[in-house]
């Protein structure tokens, strides 16, 4: 386990208002492991049930040249290390693609995949902005948590290019916090995720703190618009399959 995340404790107003936004540097990267795992509920059973996933996606497919497994946003490459896991170590055309922008991130995620390469297939960390990265004889891709952070007007263009960097049967796993057409329902949802949160032990001024920073940084969408959203890129079944609060995880399959 990472160090414990404390960045939203300080109650001093200068240093909030220095903090300003939610950005992933070194300071957030060294925390990131507690930081997601005390905050996105149902995060760590995502990362459990990956490598069957993974091994039913590698399974189902007929062998091609080269199959790639992309994880976008791998920030610390948590999962790179689960479809590892559930990937069947004699093939031998198989690279592990984990991409990030933070510079921060990559670093740490650095030593966490040297893990790996002892173990199943080649891997590779590309420090790269997504709008500019190529996904190309995908086999899957993992976009845990992610295209929540991608600006609205690209992400019917990002979805479409990893539509068509997948092979036939290709699985795209998309990971989202989401929001709901009716405000009640979101309210009562937001109120028991930060009771989660109270749970996992950060403080009532560590929640309010964290939401003001995270507010037109992280832009959820229904689950409406992102079905939509894959339907048009193309994919043949689209479903959720895991769902903690207002987080959610969908299969989409080409
Ligand atoms: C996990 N998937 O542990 N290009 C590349 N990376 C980006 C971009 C972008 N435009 N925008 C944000 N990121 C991980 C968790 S975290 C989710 C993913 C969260 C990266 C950002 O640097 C961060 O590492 C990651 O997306 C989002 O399974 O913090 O809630």
């Amino acid at each position: 386990m990472s160090n414990k995340d404390q960045i939203y404790k300080a109650s001093d107003n200068a240093q909030r208002a220095k903090r300003g936004s939610f950005v992933f540097d070194a300071r957030v990267a060294t925390v990131f492991e507690d930081m997601i795992s005390r905050s996105v509920p149902g995060y760590q059973q995502i990362l459990e049930m990956l490598p069957t996933l993974t091994r039913q996606c590698q399974l189902s497919q007929t062998a091609e040249k080269q199959a790639n497994y992309y994880d976008l946003g791998c920030s610390l490459g948590a999962g790179m290390v689960a479809m590892a896991q559930g990937l069947n170590p004699e093939s031998d055309n198989t690279t592990i693609i984990g991409i990030d922008n933070s510079a921060a991130m990559i670093e740490q995620a650095t030593q966490n995949i040297s893990l790996i390469e002892n173990q199943t297939a080649a891997s590779q960390l590309i420090e790269q902005d997504l709008l500019e990265s190529e996904v190309s004889s995908a086999m899957m891709v993992l976009m845990n948590f992610t295209l929540q952070f991608i600006a609205l007007e690209h992400r019917d263009h990002l979805i479409q290019r990893i539509y068509d960097g997948l092979h036939s049967n290709g699985y795209l796993v998309l990971s989202e916090k989401i929001t709901f057409d009716d405000d009640t329902t979101n309210q009562a949802l937001i109120n028991i995720h930060h009771q989660y949160k109270a749970d996992q032990g950060y403080s009532q001024l560590e929640i309010a703190q964290k939401r003001d920073a995270i507010e037109n940084v992280l832009i959820p969408e229904t689950l409406a618009v992102h079905i939509k959203r894959l339907k048009s890129a193309g994919f043949r079944i689209i479903t959720p399959w895991v769902q903690n609060l207002q987080f959610i995880s969908i299969l989409a399959i080409k």
